[in-house]
């Protein structure tokens, strides 16, 4: 038998745009395919995750297959337990004499395989991941030489590069960015579609019984298990989005509710980031709807630019900044995470709902994130790396890459501003405004102080205290820190033992 090259396609690189792909044949390349415990231990998880990717794995294999590819591929069950073991074991029943993948979207994982070529005994050889609208590289002359790296000022470029919502060289409306009009806050102003729920098919419920049995201390309760594994049915969900939900996307993008744990968003990262959607393909479909006037442009642009901006943004500054961003902890935050991040169980009702609905669907959209779990991290000083590896096991969408920057960067400030121009820090009247929590809530969001009082006020105000020497270099800090310096000492040496007493508290908020 000639000798063959070996593809390894990770769990999230499902694609027959994965560059390893690209030119390859049956007859001389050998597909490797493995589910080991390794990948889904390194952090806790969540079940979720495990499944939509061993099932999205297992029905990519078989569209492989069905293509005329052999395909060695490790279940679970073949107690395979690190990505070399299998290529090891591949290569034992094989003639290989290479092995070839895209890049991982991990570090972590990128210095492993620095090894494999040795440990191994053959040639392994990485494929740039060409499945983003940014390079690495191109990201890199982008952010050589400026100063300050902004977002809008990368998104424009990509607007004007990939020619989305562009009319000649001007912004369709006008405007780049209609941010301003999309921060209404939820009172049950419209109706909520209910969420197409795609069916599990026999794979799928096979690798839930699977996933059940070997991770059963992961969060994920898998009887609301709601995922396509296909692009097939990715890309009906996204039809069904289009025609349903975006048109009221832009409006309430900033919301909260009580109610849904979906909203108005698009429940398509965890497709993006597997490669059964294309980011380009989504940018195109979005913008068709909006040239067809079935959304406005202030729709149509807020959600573009979550993906051709943020998205692409945050995948640059991670690879611009990495190894070393991983380490930052700008604000020296250590405090451990209260045991109720893994069960939900507080009596803040905003948290206690995001929390839920993160461990329970391993989802929970942009504000819930940022403002009520990461802001509440930020102001309470939990530990910046414990809160990352929650963020990156409880998330069905979280991968290194894109978690990070958003969650030690956006997030924490704990990268000093490379992600924010300021900290995400908000009180309790932010997320009043928002949404509708705070009516349910044992606490009382106009309280600062005394009995009831909303826990994120006085810890917003300790916050801007313990950091004021940080916030201090910070122009867009002035006017605030310049008003916690104005009221009496009186006054806040009352918020701050509020805050202290809080901090003390905080397994029983
Ligand atoms: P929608 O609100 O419908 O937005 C559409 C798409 O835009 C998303 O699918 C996503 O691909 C993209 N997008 C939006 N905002 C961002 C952003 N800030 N960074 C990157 N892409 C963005 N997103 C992940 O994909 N994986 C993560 O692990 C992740 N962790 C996050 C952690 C924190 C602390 C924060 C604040 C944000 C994080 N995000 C992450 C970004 C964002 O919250 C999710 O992409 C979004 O909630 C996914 O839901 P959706 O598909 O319904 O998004
Ligand atoms: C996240 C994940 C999990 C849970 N399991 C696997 C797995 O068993 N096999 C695999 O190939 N990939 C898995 N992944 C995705 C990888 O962790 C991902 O490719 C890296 O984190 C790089 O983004
Ligand atoms: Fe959250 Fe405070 Fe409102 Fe309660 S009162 S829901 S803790 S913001």
């Amino acid at each position: 038998m000639a000798l063959l090259t070996g593809i390894l396609i990770l769990g999230d690189q499902l694609t027959w745009n994965n560059p390893a792909l690209k030119s390859a044949d049956p007859e001389n390349h050998l597909i490797i395919m493995a589910e080991v415990n390794e990948e889904a231990t390194y952090v806790r998880h969540n079940r979720h995750k495990i499944a939509l990717l061993f099932s999205a794995m297992r029905h990519f294999a078989d569209e492989l297959r069905q293509n005329g590819y052999r395909v060695s591929y490790y279940k679970l069950g073949d107690s395979i337990t690190s990505l070399v073991e299998a290529c090891r074991l591949t290569c034992e029943r094989w003639p290989i004499k290479q092995i070839l993948l895209c890049e991982p979207g991990e570090y972590r994982l990128i210095k492993e395989i620095a090894g494999w070529s040795d440990s191994l005994g053959i040639d392994v050889k990485l494929e740039e991941d060409t499945r983003f609208l940014a390079s690495r590289s191109d990201f890199a002359k982008w952010a050589q030489g400026r100063k300050q790296l902004r977002m809008e000022y990368f998104y424009r470029e990509m607007r004007k590069r990939y020619g989305i919502l562009m009319d000649s060289d001007q912004p369709a409306g006008g405007k780049w960015n209609f941010d301003a009009e999309n921060r209404v806050g939820w009172r049950n102003q419209v109706e909520i579609p209910e969420r197409l729920m795609p069916k599990k098919d026999e794979i799928t419920e096979q690798v839930i019984n699977e996933v059940l049995e070997s991770f059963p201390t992961h969060p994920g309760d898998l009887c609301g298990f709601r995922w396509s594994v296909t692009r097939e049915s990715a890309l009906i969900e996204l039809e069904w989005f289009c025609e349903n939900i975006l048109v009221n996307f832009g409006t309430y993008q900033d919301s909260l509710s009580e109610d849904s744990p979906w909203l108005f968003h698009g429940l398509i990262s965890m497709y993006l980031n597997i490669g059964l959607l294309e980011p380009l393909e989504v940018c195109q479909r979005v913008e068709g709807a909006f040239r067809m006037g079935e959304c406005s442009i202030a729709a149509a642009e807020g959600f573009i630019r979550q993906i051709l901006g943020w998205r692409e943004y945050v995948r640059g500054i991670y690879w611009y900044h990495m190894p070393e961003y991983k380490l930052r902890n700008t604000l020296d935050a250590n405090l451990s995470l209260p045991t109720w991040f893994w069960t939900g169980e507080t009596n803040m009702r905003c948290l206690s709902s995001a929390i839920r609905q993160s461990l329970d669907h391993g989802y929970a959209h942009h504000i819930q994130r940022l403002m009520v779990i990461g802001n509440f991290s930020l102001i309470a000083g939990l530990d910046v790396r414990a809160v990352c590896d929650w963020y990156l096991g409880v998330y069905v969408d979280a991968y290194e890459w894109v978690e990070l920057p958003n969650t030690l960067g956006m997030a924490l400030f704990a990268d000093g501003g490379i992600m924010a121009s300021k900290p995400y820090a908000a009180s309790g009247k932010y997320i009043q405004k928002q949404g509708d929590h705070c009516k349910g809530c044992k606490y009382d969001p106009k309280r600062v102080i005394g009995e009831g009082a909303c826990p994120y006020n006085s810890l917003y105000w300790h916050f801007i205290d313990r950091h004021q020497d940080t916030l201090s270099q910070n122009a867009r800090m002035g006017l605030i820190l310049g008003g916690w310096k104005k009221r009496d000492q009186e006054n806040q040496e009352a918020v701050l033992r509020c805050a202290a007493q809080y901090l003390e508290e905080i397994e029983n908020l």
